[in-house]
């Protein structure tokens, strides 16, 4: 069993809408000029990291940005390029909604359980609703759609979105985490939610509802005994933790956590109890406040690293590079080295998404499979060094410098992405992939 991590390749709008409230990244740089040709590039060689480290790593591609088909469906009539005009002219926050290049985020992707989990052995994927904010929702449907290409065979079984509940809905892989002896090991899930779907806060957003976890949970076939649920700290998601993989990660028998990440202590200690007595080598890792206050992780995205197994038994941390700036967080990593199997540490520079509240975990979504599943996975999907040269130079080539949300409302601009994105369905070799294909 290994790791193969699916990235969300950042596409050629990628801009800062202000479109994420509780989101203090996206709300702070709303306004502000992206880069997407420097994030394309940061994205791409943290997947390059990755790969030099002797993982498998595959790619979900960009979504259709605008969405058109949405703008239609929302009673907009005309040319592309007229309905462009009116959705600009009508709402502009609407039109930087569904220019949102937000599915480079793909830990929301799916939630998945790997088959050594699962009653029926499958890998078990659910496409996140993400129906707490507009622009995420729309991701679920070609999220779903792309699943379904990327995943082929029998030794996977690709869910539904579950059905939103009252305006809560599901963020897929940032509320869930996985502990296990090692990555053959049956483990334990660890499904983590804002609120209850029937309960409404004014102060703060709650993403995830703790039915729709439920509900993924009992889709995935897991036994009772091996999944919990948990529910975020409310201080914290009012703070800026707005997913739980800000404030918390695991891999294999080792899980770190912020001291105030979770609500419910009690809950959190038996989960815990659990997991000592039936993994072996657990490690729980818990940072106090006093050894870093809860707004420095929030700042610096210490905890939104992508831990790695690698081959030779250790473990290896991809952090932001901006977790340098944070003296706290440096002597703890010197700490997390003497104390655990975390050895290696490569730090990325992942800035443009880091000001959409996007650290290296939330740009990729994990599944743990075996050789007989990977010949399951469409390898068109999969990174090799050709396909990387390719993308690198349709961005080099094509990609803007500078966007501001409201050069969105220029029609002109329709063909240019849609050339990029005709040309990522080149290198990937797919057919009819884009609606405009
Ligand atoms: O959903 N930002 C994303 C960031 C997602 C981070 N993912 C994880 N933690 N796994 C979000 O809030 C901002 C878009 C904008 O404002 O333009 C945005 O969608």
């Amino acid at each position: 069993m290994f790791e193969v991590n699916f990235d969300g390749i950042i596409g050629p709008t990628h801009n800062y809408g202000g479109l994420s409230e509780g989101n203090i990244a996206s709300i702070s740089n709303s306004q502000n000029p992206a880069n997407p040709k420097k994030a394309a590039l940061q994205g791409l060689k943290k997947m390059k990291i990755l790969r030099d480290a002797g993982l498998i790593q595959g790619v979900f591609l960009p979504h259709e940005r605008p969405y058109l088909a949405k703008m239609r469906e929302m009673g907009f009539t005309g040319s592309d390029k007229q309905i462009i005009n009116k959705v600009a002219s009508h709402s502009p926050h609407l039109l930087h909604n569904l220019y949102s290049a937000s599915s480079m985020w793909s830990a929301n992707a799916a939630t998945v359980s790997p088959s050594v989990d699962t009653a029926d052995q499958k890998i078990h994927i659910t496409p996140a609703n993400l129906n707490a904010m507009f622009h995420r929702s729309i991701e679920s449907d070609f999220t779903y759609h792309q699943c379904l290409q990327i995943f082929k065979n029998e030794s996977f079984k690709i869910h539904k979105p579950v059905p939103p509940i009252s305006g809560y809905g599901d963020e897929g892989a940032a509320n869930h985490l996985r502990v296990a002896s090692n990555h053959e090991q049956k483990g334990f899930e660890i499904f983590i939610f804002g609120t209850s779907a029937f309960k409404a806060y004014n102060s703060s957003i709650m993403r995830q509802a703790k039915e729709i976890s439920h509900t993924v949970a009992l889709k995935h076939q897991l036994n009772t005994e091996h999944y919990f649920l948990l529910q975020q700290n409310q201080d914290a998601i009012q703070r800026g933790s707005f997913h739980n993989d800000i404030v918390s990660l695991s891999n294999e028998n080792i899980f770190i956590a912020h001291e105030k990440a979770f609500e419910d202590r009690n809950a959190l200690n038996q989960i815990i109890r659990v997991l000592e007595n039936n993994v072996s080598n657990f490690q729980f890792i818990e940072i106090k406040e006093n050894e870093i206050p809860l707004t420095d992780i929030i700042k610096s995205y210490l905890l939104n690293s992508q831990l790695v197994s690698t081959t030779d038994g250790e473990m290896l941390m991809i952090l932001p590079a901006d977790v340098r700036n944070f003296d706290n967080c440096m002597q703890w990593i010197d700490k997390l080295k003497q104390i655990s199997p975390v050895k290696k540490f490569e730090f990325v520079d992942i800035k443009q998404s880091m000001m959409n509240g996007g650290g290296p975990a939330c740009l990729r979504l994990k599944v743990l499979m075996n050789n007989k599943e990977l010949e399951g996975v469409n390898k068109n999907f999969i990174l090799d060094d050709n396909k990387v040269e390719q993308i690198k130079h349709l961005i080099q080539s094509f990609y803007r410098d500078r966007i501001l949300p409201d050069d969105l409302k220029d029609p002109d601009l329709l063909d240019e992405f849609q050339m990029i994105l005709d040309q990522y369905t080149q290198i990937f070799d797919l057919e009819n992939f884009y609606s405009f294909q």
